[in-house]
């Protein structure tokens, strides 16, 4: 083309090629010719045809610059092809976070949260190969990240610690008061006194004599906040005082209210809100909201043993950073509670995989 653009000037297009050989004996040997029909397309000149005969070797030659350029194109191509695929992580260690991050949503873990979770683990923790130790490890420490501050129940020599439980009905809260009872008095010797303002539902407070029997330690009812009041300076010699609450719905704001005025009778009263495990995150937020307003410090988690996920944990320690105190794992008085812990939790969202 080249070459009849310059022969024929600019307007030239090829009509027609056709190879041959000229020379040689019966068509052997001879040298490869190409014939070129061209013309000149212009309004000006009318349609001008030439024929024209080039040497095959030329045109090859121009055949094979444009090849060569294709070439080189091509395995530009393929080299930002290698480039990318080296970037993208290889084999196993591609999906290694893949496991991990279904058993998080599996756990109801907010997806935003989950990624968080993951991201933060070390690129080459790889979920299987790493073996289930040190992916507990791994995976408890990014849990930590999640929690503002893990506390029990500190006892002082030289102040009653009073501490009350506060939370939906059916939670646990008496349980769990008597589990405490029994480690702090039995298990480590301290003195304790039980005071239940559950005087709503018939037998609760039975409920805790039994428990205050059983363990030996003091057990008063109150049916008002200056009862309360009462009770508490009367027990000012113990080293631990805990208040059992009736169960209230987060949608009667006038219990929440009465539960509000009963605690505001100390300063000194330490309030965990005790949350089941088992709760509906949707719901626990609307708990965590409307028991605001008797300003629980802690939140304290039960039924861990009987929750499918911990989506609802998890997700309230995100948006709610809240100092942890305990979670109840089972029915038993005084075993089944331990103070909070991410490994726990970790050990947890990780009990069906290494089953
Ligand atoms: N599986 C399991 N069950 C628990 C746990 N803690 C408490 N329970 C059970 O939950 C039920 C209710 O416990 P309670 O201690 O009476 O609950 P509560 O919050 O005091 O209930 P109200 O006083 O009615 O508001 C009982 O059957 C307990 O045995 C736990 O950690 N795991
Ligand atoms: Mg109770």
């Amino acid at each position: 083309m080249a070459q009849v653009k310059q022969d024929l000037g600019r307007d030239a297009v090829i009509l027609h090629t056709r190879h041959f050989k000229k020379g040689g004996i019966l068509g052997f040997f001879g040298k490869d010719m190409v014939e070129v029909m061209a013309a000149i397309d212009s309004a000006a000149s009318g349609t001008e045809k030439k024929k024209q005969f080039i040497p095959a070797a030329a045109v090859v030659q121009a055949e094979d610059t444009k090849i060569a350029s294709l070439q080189q194109e091509m395995s530009s191509m393929r080299k930002i092809m290698e480039d990318m695929l080296c970037q993208l992580p290889k084999g196993r260690e591609q999906s290694s976070a893949s496991p991990l991050m279904e058993l998080l949503i599996k756990n109801d873990i907010e997806p935003a949260i989950a990624e968080k979770i993951i991201k933060g683990l070390p690129a080459k923790a790889s979920f299987d190969s790493k073996g289930p130790e040190i992916t507990r490890k791994l995976l408890s420490d990014r849990i930590d990240c999640f929690f503002q501050r893990i506390d029990g129940i500190n006892i002082s020599t030289a102040r009653c610690k009073t501490v009350a439980l506060i939370g939906p009905t059916g939670v646990g809260k008496t349980t769990t008061i008597a589990k405490l009872a029994a480690n702090f008095a039995l298990k480590e010797g301290y003195k304790v006194a039980l005071i239940t303002a559950d005087t709503y539902r018939i037998a609760a407070a039975e409920q805790l004599k039994t428990y205050g029997d059983i363990i030996g330690v003091p057990l008063e009812i109150v049916y008002s906040p200056e009862e309360l009041k009462a009770a508490l300076h009367r027990h000012t010699d113990k080293h631990l005082v805990l208040i059992d609450t009736a169960g209230r719905s987060p949608s009667n704001q006038c219990q929440l209210t009465e539960l509000q005025e009963l605690l505001a009778v100390d300063p000194y009263i330490e309030t965990h809100l005790v949350l089941s495990s088992t709760t509906k995150y949707r719901d626990a937020l609307e708990i965590v909201d409307k028991f605001s307003v008797c300003s629980p410090q802690k939140f304290l988690f039960t039924k861990v043993d009987e929750a499918s996920n911990l989506g609802t944990i998890l997700n309230l320690l995100y948006h709610f950073p809240t100092t942890l105190s305990y979670m109840t794992t089972g029915q038993s008085v005084p075993d089944d509670i331990e103070l909070a812990s991410s490994t726990k939790l970790a050990n947890l969202i990780l009990r069906d995989y290494y089953e």
